[in-house]
C-alpha cells in the first residue's frame, strides 16, 4: 500500500505538523488548556486529517513512532510557551493516545523521559484515551494506566458516549476526566429531550466522581445550556477550531 509506505517516511521527512484546539472555561472563554491534533502535510495531497491516516498508522504499527514524535514535540512546545506566556499552573496539555501505545510496556518510560527532558509539571499533561481502548482491561494497559497515574499524569476518557462501556466499569479505572464526544451535543439546539439527555450524561459523569469536558461546542446557545447544567469546561468551533502553534500563542497572549 502506497500510503503506508509514504507514512513510514513522513516522520523523517518532517511532514507531520501539530495543531492545537483550545479547551476553555465556559463561563469566561478563558483558555485552560489545549488538545494536540496531528495533521499530515503531504507534499501532493496537501493537509491530510488524522481520520485518514491514524487508522493506517495503527494497523501498520507506525503509530508507535508517530505517537512518540507527537508526544515529544507537543510537550517540548508547551515547555517553550511557558517561557514566553504566563500560563496558569492549571493549564493542561492534552495528548491523544492510541490503544497500541497504551499496550506498550515501555510507554511509561517514554512519557517519563519526555517529562524529564521538558521539565514540565506532570500534572499539566493529560492523556486522552478512547473508552473503547480503556475497556480492553489487559495487564499491560492496566500497568500503563497505573504507572502514568503514579507519574502524576492525568488520564481522560475520550469520545465518551460512542462506545458501549458502562460508567460503573470506567469509574474503576485510574482516570479523572471524561471528554464527552461531540455527537452527544450535535444537533441539540432547541430540543428539550436531547437537553435532558445531555444533563443525564453530565450527572452520570459527576456521580462517578469525574470531571466532564464537552467537545464539539459550536453555538452560544450550547454554551449557555451547558453552563446552566453546571458544566464548566469544553472545546469546539464556537471558541476556536484547531489552530497552528503560532495562532494558539496569539490566542493565549490575548487570553491572559
Ligand atoms: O483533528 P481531528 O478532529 O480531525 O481528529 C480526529 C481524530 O483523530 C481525533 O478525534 C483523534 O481520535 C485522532 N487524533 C488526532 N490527533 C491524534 C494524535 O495525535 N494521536 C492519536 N492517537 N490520535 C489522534
Ligand atoms: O480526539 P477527537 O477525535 O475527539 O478530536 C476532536 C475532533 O473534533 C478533531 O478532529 C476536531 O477537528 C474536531 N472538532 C473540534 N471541535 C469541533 C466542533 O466544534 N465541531 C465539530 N464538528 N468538530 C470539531
Ligand atoms: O472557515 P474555514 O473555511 O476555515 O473552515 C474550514 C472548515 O471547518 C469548514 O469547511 C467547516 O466544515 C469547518 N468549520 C469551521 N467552523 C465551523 C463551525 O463552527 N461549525 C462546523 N460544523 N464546522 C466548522
Ligand atoms: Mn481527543
Ligand atoms: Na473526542
Amino acid at each position: 500500500n502506497q500510503m503506508a509506505a509514504e507514512l513510514r517516511d513522513a516522520i523523517a521527512a518532517g511532514e507531520f505538523t501539530l495543531y492545537y484546539q483550545p479547551v476553555v472555561e465556559l463561563a469566561t472563554g478563558r483558555i485552560r488548556g489545549a488538545e494536540v491534533l496531528v495533521r499530515w502535510n503531504h507534499p501532493e495531497r496537501g493537509m491530510v486529517m488524522p481520520d485518514e491516516f491514524i487508522p493506517l498508522a495503527e494497523e501498520t504499527g507506525l503509530i508507535i513512532d508517530l505517537g512518540r514524535w507527537i508526544m515529544r514535540t507537543a510537550v517540548l512546545a508547551f515547555a517553550r510557551w511557558r517561557t514566553v506566556i504566563p500560563l496558569e499552573d492549571d493549564f493542561r496539555l492534552r495528548v491523544n493516545l492510541s490503544v497500541a501505545e497504551l499496550q506498550r510496556i515501555d510507554l511509561v518510560d517514554y512519557v517519563r523521559e519526555v517529562l524529564r527532558d521538558s521539565r514540565i509539571d506532570p500534572a499539566q499533561l493529560v492523556l486522552e484515551i478512547t473508552e473503547t481502548a480503556l475497556v480492553t482491561g489487559g495487564d499491560v494497559e492496566t500497568y500503563s494506566l497505573l504507572s502514568l497515574k503514579s507519574l502524576g499524569v492525568d488520564i481522560e476518557i475520550d469520545d465518551f458516549g460512542t462506545g458501549y462501556s458502562s460508567i460503573s466499569y470506567l469509574r474503576t479505572l485510574p482516570v479523572s476526566m471524561v471528554k464527552v464526544d461531540r455527537s452527544i451535543l450535535a444537533g441539540t439546539n432547541g430540543d428539550i429531550s436531547r437537553n435532558e439527555f445531555i444533563a443525564a450524561v453530565l450527572q452520570l459523569i459527576r456521580a462517578a466522581g469525574l470531571e466532564a469536558v464537552f467537545e464539539g461546542i459550536e453555538t452560544k446557545e450550547q454554551v449557555d445550556r451547558l453552563l446552566a447544567m453546571g458544566c464548566t469546561s469544553g472545546q469546539g468551533y464556537y471558541f476556536s477550531r484547531p489552530v497552528p502553534e503560532s495562532e494558539l500563542l496569539e490566542l493565549l497572549g490575548n487570553s491572559v
